[in-house]
């Protein structure tokens, strides 16, 4: 893959021109291996108050959470004096763990990490040192939605507030010749990395719009390869969600296309169209919510983190020359260290509130504002593809 991709360079990559005011600090230029980081967690709690926060537990899909963790009836406006609760999906591996590691070691954060792997993400946690008391690990399988609707119901029984939502799983299915689907029959990486987080995150709206906490949050992963006005969102395939007729269709690959475009199944597009849907989703959440709730929706590309699990199905040689190709030749590779830190800061830094933003870090490890490619700030795209999502997951 990789080497097609490089013989199919010179061919067939045209640039866009990229924007005059940050056009240092774009995506393709931004890195140099930086492993600082340069963010404060807001908030600062005694070791009193920590030691009320109830003690990690462990809750399965199929049985409700017991213990209520925090009293949520806090008037609006007064500040609360305890932890954060943030929901991860994905924290079993990757930037998901690193994340939850970055925010949980702050004391500051309890983690629940949202996976579809009981005992991987339990093993993930232990193993990387994260303490026990700071983070439960619920059971969540994006590729089912009665998965994710259980998923939401024993969160809420739980009794936990939610201030921060991060959609962060994804799967990847590069080598793929025919597509696999969904329990409800999506194509797998459209309905995982798209479909399932649309509804978790519509499901657990009016919880986040509860929380007291002094930022409310929801994090939508998004990526440079969504991004055709970028050198690396132009190596083929190339996102293009078109006029999302197979979207309409039911991604089904029977009376629909498996691909969003209506086009034949690619996997790597796929991905990068589901990528190109979860920095949209972000932007509608925006629009439709941000003035009336406070909450913060936000996406980022947290560089190219070259040696985590998502290139599990690539191809042996990719894996091989992969991460020194991102460290040595586009210096686009952050550590899973480095990308977890700057994930949390999305998550909790006091100078990342605003709303609607694409973050991106600069080769210092800065975060800026970035800008979006033309199909991926697409207002209109962004509406229609909201509509169609809400009937595909039986909110309309
Ligand atoms: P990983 O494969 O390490 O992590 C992906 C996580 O998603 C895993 O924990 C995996 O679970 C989980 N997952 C997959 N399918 C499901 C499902 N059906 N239900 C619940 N969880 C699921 O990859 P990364 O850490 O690299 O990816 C994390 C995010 O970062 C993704 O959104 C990706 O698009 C984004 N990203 C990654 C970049 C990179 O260079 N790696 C660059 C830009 C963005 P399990 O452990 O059980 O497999
Ligand atoms: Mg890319 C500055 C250039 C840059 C950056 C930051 C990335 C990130 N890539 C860049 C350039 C190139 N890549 C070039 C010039 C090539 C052709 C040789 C190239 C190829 C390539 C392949 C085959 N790149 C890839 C693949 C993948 O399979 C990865 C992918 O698309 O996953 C969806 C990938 C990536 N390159 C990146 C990043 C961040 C990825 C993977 C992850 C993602 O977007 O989620």
């Amino acid at each position: 893959m990789a080497l097609r991709a490089a013989s199919l360079l010179p061919a067939t990559i045209s640039v866009h021109k990229e924007p005059k005011s940050n056009a240092s600090l774009k995506d393709t230029t931004l890195f140099r291996l930086p492993f600082s980081t340069h963010f404060s967690f807001p908030l600062p709690l005694t070791q009193e108050l920590r030691k009320k926060e109830v003690p990690a537990r462990i809750v399965r899909a199929q049985t409700a959470a017991t213990t209520p963790a925090v009293d949520q009836a806090a008037p609006q406006g007064k500040k609360t004096l305890r932890k954060g609760n943030v929901v991860i999906t994905g924290a079993s591996s990757g930037l998901g763990l690193a994340t939850a590691k970055a925010l949980a070691e702050t004391g500051e954060w309890h983690v629940i990490m949202a996976c579809r792997n009981f005992l991987k993400a339990e093993k993930a946690a232990k193993s990387i040192g994260i303490n026990k008391e700071n983070y439960s690990v619920m059971h969540l399988d994006l590729a089912s939605f009665e998965s994710v609707r259980q998923f939401a119901d024993n969160f809420r029984r739980s009794g936990r507030p939610v201030d921060a939502l991060v959609c962060n799983a994804a799967v990847y299915l590069p080598t793929a010749k025919e597509p696999t689907y969904t329990a409800e029959g999506f194509e797998l990486s459209v309905g995982t990395n798209h479909l399932g987080h649309f509804l978790l995150a519509r499901l657990l709206l009016d919880d986040l719009k509860k929380s007291d906490y002094p930022y409310k949050r929801l994090i939508i992963v998004g990526s440079i390869t969504g991004n055709t006005n970028t050198l690396a969102g132009n190596v083929p395939p190339k996102a293009n969600l078109g006029d999302l007729r197979g979207l309409a269709g039911g991604l089904n690959g029977i009376q629909s296309s498996p691909m969003i475009d209506g086009g034949d199944f690619d996997g790597a597009k796929a991905y990068k169209d589901s990528k190109v849907c979860n920095m949209l989703t972000m932007q509608e959440f925006h629009r439709r919510y941000h003035e009336e709730t406070g909450i913060t929706f936000a996406s980022l590309y947290p560089g190219c983190i070259a040696t985590t699990g998502l290139f599990r199905e690539h191809i042996p040689l990719f894996r091989l020359l992969f991460p020194p190709f991102q460290k040595y030749i586009t210096k686009g590779y952050v550590s899973e260290e480095e990308a977890g830190s700057r994930l949390a800061q999305v998550v909790s830094d006091s100078n990342l509130t605003k709303s609607g933003v694409y973050w991106s870090w600069n080769k210092d490890s800065k975060s800026f504002e970035n800008q979006l490619s033309k199909e991926a700030s697409d207002a209109e795209k962004a509406k229609k593809l909201w509509e169609i999502s809400e009937k595909l997951v039986g909110l309309a």
